[in-house]
Parts: C-alpha cells; sequence; structure tokens
C-alpha cells in the first residue's frame, strides 16, 4: 500500500495551528469603547442559546490573552486563525464613523505578541459579529449598498493598521452560515425568520439570498481594495473561507448521485462558483429563479477572481438523497444512515456532525480540481458528545476528538502526497472550548478544556496528539510488522 508517502513531511511553509472567533473567545463587550454587535443582544433573547448564555465573559481572552498566547507557543503552533471584532475598531461601524483607537491598539498589541514568539497571524474581518448600530440603522447584510461600503471601509482601516504585520487575510467567514441561519432559519443573529413563532419578522425565501449577494460584493470590494492599495507594498494574500461538508450520494441512483451534486451547489457553489468561476450553479438559478439576485457585467468583473485561494472550513459528511423540502440544502435530504442502517462515523455532540475522514479527502479533492486554487483549511473539528456532562479529568481524555484528527490528518497527507492537492493550511477548530452560537457553552470544540467557572485552561489529549506535532499513519504493514510513523508538522 502507500509506502512510498509515510517518509514525506508536510510542504515547507504549511501553516497549522488552532482557530478561534472574536465573540466566540472575547468577552469584555464593554470595554475599551468597543460598540454593541447583534450578537450581545440576540444571545440574551429568551431562548436563543441553549443555556440562555452569552458573550459576556466566554474565555475571557481579552483579558487573558498573554496566557492563551503563551499556552499557543507551548503547542508549538506555527500559526494562529483569530478574527477581529468589528465594532471594536469602529464601534458604531460606519464609513463616518469614528474609529476606537483602544480597539486597534489591542489587536495590533496581540499580533506583536503572535509574531515575537514565531506565530503567524491569520486573521478574519468578519466572524458573525456585526456593529448592532449597521443592523438598526439599514438592516445590515439586507442593504447592499450601505454595507458594502461601511464593510469596505472597515477593511480598510484594518489594513492600514495591521497589514505591515499580517500577510494572510479572511474576508468573511461562512457567509452561508450568515446568510442561512441569521435570516433563513433565524437561530444565529439577527435571527430573521418567516417562522413567527421564532421572529416577528423577516422572509425566508428571500432574505437569505439578498444578504449571501451583498456578503460577496462586500468581499470582493475589500479585495480590490487590498490589491490595489496595500498589496503592492504589504504583499499579504486576502481571500475567503466558506464552509461546506462532502456530500455522499445514499446510494447509487442517479437522483441521489444528482442530488449529492446539487447539495454542494447551495452549501459551496453558492459563493465558490461566483467568485472562482464567475457565474452561479445553474441549479439554483433553476430552483430560486427571480429570487436569486443577479450581479451587473461590473459586479461580475470584480466577484470573479476576487480570493487568492480557497478558503475551507469543513466537519462532515452528509449522505445525500433527493427529494428534500429543504431549500437551504437545495431541496436535500441528508443523512448519518447508510442504507443497511449502519452509521456513517462517530455521532459528535451537535446533531449535523458526524467523524468521516475519507469525505474530507473526498471534499479536498473536488475543489481543488473545480476550482484551481492552494487551500487553506482554516476550520475542522470535533465536539465530544457529553463532554460537558464529564469531570474535567474525564473530558480531556477526548478520544473520540483525537481519533477524528488521527483521521483527518491522515486524510490530509492522502490528498497532498497521493493526490496531489495543493494543501497550504490545516487549523483544527478550536483552540479553545467557547461560545459555541446557539449551543452556548454546552458543545465544546476545543482541544483546550475551558473551566467556565475559574477560566482555567486544561490541555485535552488532542491538543497533547497535536502539540507533538506528528500526524500518525496508522497500522500500515511492513513485512508482516503493524507500525506507525510519525510525520512532522514542520
Ligand atoms: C463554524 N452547521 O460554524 C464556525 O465558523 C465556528 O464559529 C463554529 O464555532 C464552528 O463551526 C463549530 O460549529 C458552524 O450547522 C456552525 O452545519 C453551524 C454549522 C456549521 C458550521
Amino acid at each position: 500500500m502507500a509506502v512510498a508517502t509515510i517518509d514525506k513531511k508536510l510542504p515547507k511553509d504549511f501553516l497549522w495551528g488552532f482557530a478561534t472567533a472574536a465573540f466566540q473567545i472575547e468577552g469584555s463587550m464593554a470595554a475599551d469603547g468597543r460598540g454593541p454587535s447583534i450578537w450581545d443582544g440576540f444571545a440574551k433573547l429568551p431562548g436563543k442559546t441553549q443555556d440562555g448564555k452569552g458573550g459576556e465573559v466566554a474565555t475571557d481572552s481579552y483579558n487573558r490573552w498573554r496566557e492563551d498566547v503563551d499556552l499557543l507557543a507551548s503547542y508549538g503552533v506555527k500559526s494562529y486563525r483569530f478574527s477581529i471584532s468589528w465594532s471594536r475598531i469602529i464601534p458604531l461601524g460606519g464609513r463616518d464613523d469614528p474609529i476606537n483607537p483602544a480597539g486597534i491598539a489591542w489587536y495590533s498589541r496581540f499580533i506583536d505578541e503572535l509574531l515575537s514568539r514565531g506565530i503567524t497571524p491569520f486573521v478574519t474581518l468578519y466572524h458573525w459579529d456585526l456593529p448592532q448600530s449597521l443592523q438598526d440603522r439599514y438592516g445590515g447584510w439586507l442593504n447592499k449598498d450601505e454595507i458594502v461600503q461601511d464593510y469596505t471601509r472597515y477593511a480598510k482601516v484594518c489594513f492600514e493598521a495591521f497589514g505591515d504585520r499580517v500577510k494572510h487575510w479572511l474576508t468573511m467567514n461562512e457567509p452561508w452560515c450568515v446568510a442561512i441561519l441569521g435570516y433563513g432559519r433565524g437561530v444565529f443573529a439577527p435571527g430573521r425568520s418567516s417562522d413567527r413563532e421564532r421572529s416577528p419578522e423577516g422572509d425566508s425565501s428571500t432574505e437569505p439570498w439578498i444578504v449571501g449577494h451583498s456578503v460577496i460584493l462586500a468581499h470582493a470590494h475589500a479585495v480590490k481594495l487590498y490589491r490595489e492599495e496595500f498589496k503592492p507594498t504589504q504583499k499579504g494574500l486576502v481571500g475567503i473561507t466558506l464552509n461546506g461538508d462532502w456530500a455522499m450520494p445514499y446510494d447509487d441512483s442517479p437522483e441521489n448521485m444528482d442530488a449529492a451534486q446539487h447539495a454542494l451547489d447551495f452549501a459551496i457553489g453558492w459563493y465558490a462558483d461566483p467568485i472562482y468561476l464567475g457565474h452561479y450553479p445553474p441549479y439554483m438559478r433553476e430552483v430560486l429563479g427571480a429570487r436569486m439576485p443577479d450581479f451587473t457585467p461590473e459586479e461580475w468583473a470584480l466577484v470573479k477572481g476576487s480570493s487568492d485561494f480557497y478558503g475551507m472550513n469543513t466537519y462532515t459528511t452528509n449522505l445525500c438523497r433527493a427529494g428534500g423540502d429543504d431549500e437551504f440544502q437545495g431541496n436535500v435530504d441528508y443523512t448519518f444512515t447508510r442504507p443497511d442502517g449502519t452509521q456513517l462515523g462517530t455521532q459528535a455532540h451537535c446533531a449535523w456532525l458526524q467523524d468521516y475522514p475519507d469525505g474530507f479527502r473526498s471534499l479536498l479533492n473536488y475543489l481543488y480540481k473545480r476550482y484551481k486554487l492552494p487551500i487553506y483549511v482554516t476550520e475542522n473539528g470535533f465536539a465530544v458528545k457529553g463532554e460537558n456532562d464529564m469531570p474535567i479529568e474525564q473530558a480531556i481524555i477526548d478520544t473520540d476528538r483525537v481519533n477524528y484528527f488521527t483521521g483527518t490528518t491522515t486524510a490530509l497527507l492522502g490528498a497532498i502526497h497521493e493526490d496531489g492537492v495543493d494543501v497550504r493550511s490545516y487549523f483544527p477548530w478550536s483552540f479553545l472550548d467557547n461560545f459555541e452560537w446557539a449551543d452556548g457553552y454546552l458543545t465544546r470544540f476545543g482541544v483546550t478544556y475551558v473551566d467556565y467557572e475559574t477560566q482555567k485552561r486544561y490541555p485535552k489529549a488532542s491538543a497533547k496528539f497535536l502539540l507533538k506535532v506528528r500526524v500518525f499513519v496508522p497500522n500500515f504493514t511492513i513485512l508482516g510488522f503493524s507500525v506507525s510513523f510519525p510525520l512532522y508538522m514542520s
């Protein structure tokens, strides 16, 4: 079998590290002039988070940042992916609103500290925490003309303030989630939906598609600005990161094979086809008709080619069957139960996640073949079932998470060395247990356990597994002996 691959290291400049997002870890919502974001208020509305908790404290990383950087350094990471809170930089958010020097100073110091420890900052500009005042003023992402200008100005302020040191930028995190979970299902801020039990206002049949359109344009304008005004001197990369899970046909019937492609069209193609190929997936137009906002020829020119790389967040694989009625999934029915009744993989704490590493490898291949750009894996992770109910000593022995990372890192190496996919980074989600959006603090994705009573951090076995900076290719048999080879992420 693939013995020839086992002595291969990861590519020389491969970035590996862990990922987080501002609202999920920082806390200190009123510190140093921060303005409110849409998640501040949303999380506090009754029933919006599972434990009724919000981002007031989170992992207290706004205060404990030195300790966090120490821990990151002890994990031996080469890079750290985090996001900037827009409303710390511009508390009211808008293009004519004042900049907050204290917010800039905080991130600036943080970036310096990372660099001084040899850790490359990988920065997301927008990880869902829209300034509340932009939502109030004009409906946030629903108002394309306003939001594009305000977002582009925010991006400009960040490029100016941090671009001398930050060379890896992500404009947006997971626009599918922004649009569908925020404006379709209504489970994420701002929580708009046609479901009147959930939200007093919103239209799930139109708003998500409008929001997606605005997000693409805001991204594209920020990239144009970076390329014209900053890239010539700062020489960094800028791109978007999309969520998307592998879609596997439930069986080999033609309709289920089509269903799997339809699922990919709605989850990934909605954003990736315009940005990398310059058109919408035909199937989306077929389903949505006039509800799919189109771009003008000038906008298409701006959008096409507006990402330097493919940013990939992925967690699982869905078995796809035709005949679903969930438009947000392309009218495809998802299941983890195979036709023979068995489960696809180990079940995570969240219903939407099972462990299936072959799907990770298939997705890498699909994306590389279709979009033909280097891939930066910017999120991948697992929440162990019931971890929050375990005593700490038990929770930190997170075998299911270790198995998950063993699978995905093996698949990653296979994709690189055997399939020839150009992968440049791997950022497990997440560095710390943290505020898991609508799940509150009940779902833990961290490789570090956070005791929310004391804010003490405890590395889990998964952190140590990746800390050894080894990726084991398990169970190779050479001359009758079963061996594991360490592969160094260096
Ligand atoms: C991503 N789903 O969100 C986000 O980028 C992170 O902020 C988040 O903590 C992480 O994944 C774990 O959930 C997702 O329902 C949220 O399919 C929900 C889904 C996918 C990704």
